[in-house]
């Protein structure tokens, strides 16, 4: 009698206890769409390597993000150029840090010297694009919208506007990342690193400004696989930094377009992966996988000092094409853990690679208005490769689809007023070059009628086209409607 009221009260007890498992288990990950926000707050935004202050325990709220889409030259490396698209001026684009809950009111601008309509998706947001769909901009303009962060964890954004591969390629991508309801646990340094491949016309290294090769992007042969958008992001004086004892997270995404990075730093062991950004804990990794449009959360206190090189381990995009960054670690050593005496010289050929700091090589423009033929053919290629080269290609050859060819274009051959009028105030509504259909959006290039007439005449005697010389009498003319 007695055994049995006591089994009946454990039993009950058991019953209890469970239940109340079920339910806080049920308030973490089913009703996140129910967490009430309180009070507004302005997000802070960070550019590569920094992330932004941990969220806490603070509450959920509504959170303002403010994003500037700028497009603009960087170097790629010593002596080489690129015209990068971006998100808050940065490769990847500015870190956004949320906790799961929040509303997050996000504003996308498009600057007004930007060329090309853009948009974004965040593959945190739950909804048609991942806010593609509502934030389509143009230049000069901007556009918010809203959304809930319904799951945790750490996701890539980036630019959806076709063709898609390309906004990628030239830099649109970035992370956001969604914390738990308490806040992820406190580490003592946290930094942001995401992995792009990139296609220029040059091989890896020819110097000057490189434009975006399609074809190369389409069969997947990257020139440079870098980390934060350049080679030497990560190294010499723009390593990253801990001291030995203290426990490192790092915020690992990848923006593709095509490469999967096989993650992995030389000489430490990841205590802690938070596999694909998500929730799954893994411990003890020695490589962990980031899939393109994709993210994984590293963790590792480091023991000893020393420099740790941070690499893709697909090994030839680190030592030949730039997926290569580096850890410093100061403090003291430890000889039972790491003897210290072999790595130096093993890394110092590295080292020689990727020290070196970039310069910038400007061009210096000609200025003359009454400019001879090849004159106005230099000063017409620059500003064909600083405005035009991003939607008509290198060799005016275009992208299917998407922006006409320029070079042997009928449409172009057959009237020249008509193209300078699209260059002065851009194109709209289905046009056919060459018999193919383009219904696409050339916005209003903001050039003066020199640098126009320049830029017609370099593309009319290019790539098989008819040899017009264009004046700038004839760009004014174009202008007052005559
Ligand atoms: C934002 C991308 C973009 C930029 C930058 C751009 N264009 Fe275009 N261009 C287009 C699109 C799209 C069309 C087709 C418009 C349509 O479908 O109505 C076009 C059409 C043309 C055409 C007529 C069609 C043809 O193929 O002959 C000419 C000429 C032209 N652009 C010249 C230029 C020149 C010169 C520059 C640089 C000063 C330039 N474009 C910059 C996107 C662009
Ligand atoms: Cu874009």
């Amino acid at each position: 009698m007695k055994t049995l009221k006591q089994i009946s009260i454990l039993l009950l007890c058991m019953a209890l206890f469970l239940a109340c498992k079920n339910k806080s288990e049920k308030t973490e990950e089913e009703n996140t769409a129910d967490i009430p926000v309180s009070r507004e707050m302005k997000a802070e935004l960070t550019s590569p390597p920094n992330v932004p202050r941990p969220v806490g325990r603070r509450k959920a709220k509504k959170l303002i993000v403010n994003m500037e889409i700028l497009e603009k030259e960087g170097t790629m490396t010593d002596g080489t150029t690129y015209n990068y698209w971006t998100f808050g001026g940065s490769v990847p684009g500015s870190f956004i840090r949320t906790r799961v809950g929040d509303e997050v009111e996000f504003t996308l601008s498009n600057h007004q010297d930007n060329k090309l309509p853009h948009n974004i998706d965040l593959h945190a947001a739950t909804g048609p694009g991942g806010g593609a769909s509502s934030s389509f901009v143009a230049p000069g303009h901007q556009k918010t919208f809203s959304f809930k962060t319904l799951n945790p964890g750490l996701f890539v954004y980036h630019c959806a506007t076709a063709p898609v591969g390309m906004h990628i390629a030239n830099g649109m991508y970035g992370l956001i990342l969604v914390e738990p309801v308490g806040g992820l646990p406190l580490v003592d340094k946290e930094y942001y690193l995401m992995q792009g491949d990139f296609y220029t016309a040059g091989e890896n290294g020819a110097p000057g400004l490189q434009s975006f090769d399609m074809q190369k992007a389409i069969n997947e042969n990257a020139d440079y696989v870098v980390f934060n958008g350049r080679v030497g992001s990560l190294t010499g004086d723009n390593a990253i930094t801990a001291n030995v004892g203290e426990t490192v997270r790092l915020y690992v995404g990848n923006g593709g377009p095509n490469l999967v990075s096989s993650f992995h730093v030389i000489g430490e062991i990841f205590d802690k992966v938070r596999v694909e950004g998500g929730s799954l804990v893994n411990d003890n990794v020695q490589t962990t996988l980031v899939p393109s449009g994709g993210a994984a959360i590293v963790e590792f206190k480091v023991d000893v000092p020393g420099t740790f090189i941070i690499v893709d381990h697909s090994i030839f995009r680190a030592f030949n094409k730039g997926a290569l960054g580096m850890l410093k670690v100061e403090g003291e050593e430890n000889k039972t853990i790491y003897s210290g005496v072999v790595q130096e010289g093993v890394y110092n050929s590295v080292d020689d690679n990727v020290q070196k700091m970039p310069k910038a090589d400007k061009n210096v423009k000609v200025a003359s208005s009454n400019k001879s033929l090849a004159q106005k053919m230099e000063s017409g290629k620059q500003i064909y490769t600083q405005t035009c080269v991003a939607c008509h290609q290198a060799e005016g050859q275009g992208i299917p689809n998407a922006f006409p060819p320029l070079a042997k274009s009928d449409y172009l051959n057959a009237n020249t007023k008509r193209a300078i009028e699209i260059v002065l105030k851009g194109k709209t509504g289905e046009i056919t070059v060459n018999g193919k259909k383009y219904n696409g959006v050339m916005t209003r290039q903001t050039i003066s009628n020199d640098e126009i007439a320049d830029v017609l005449t370099y593309v009319y005697n290019s790539w098989g086209n008819n040899k017009t010389n264009v004046t700038k009498a004839q760009v004014a003319a174009a202008k007052s409607g005559h």
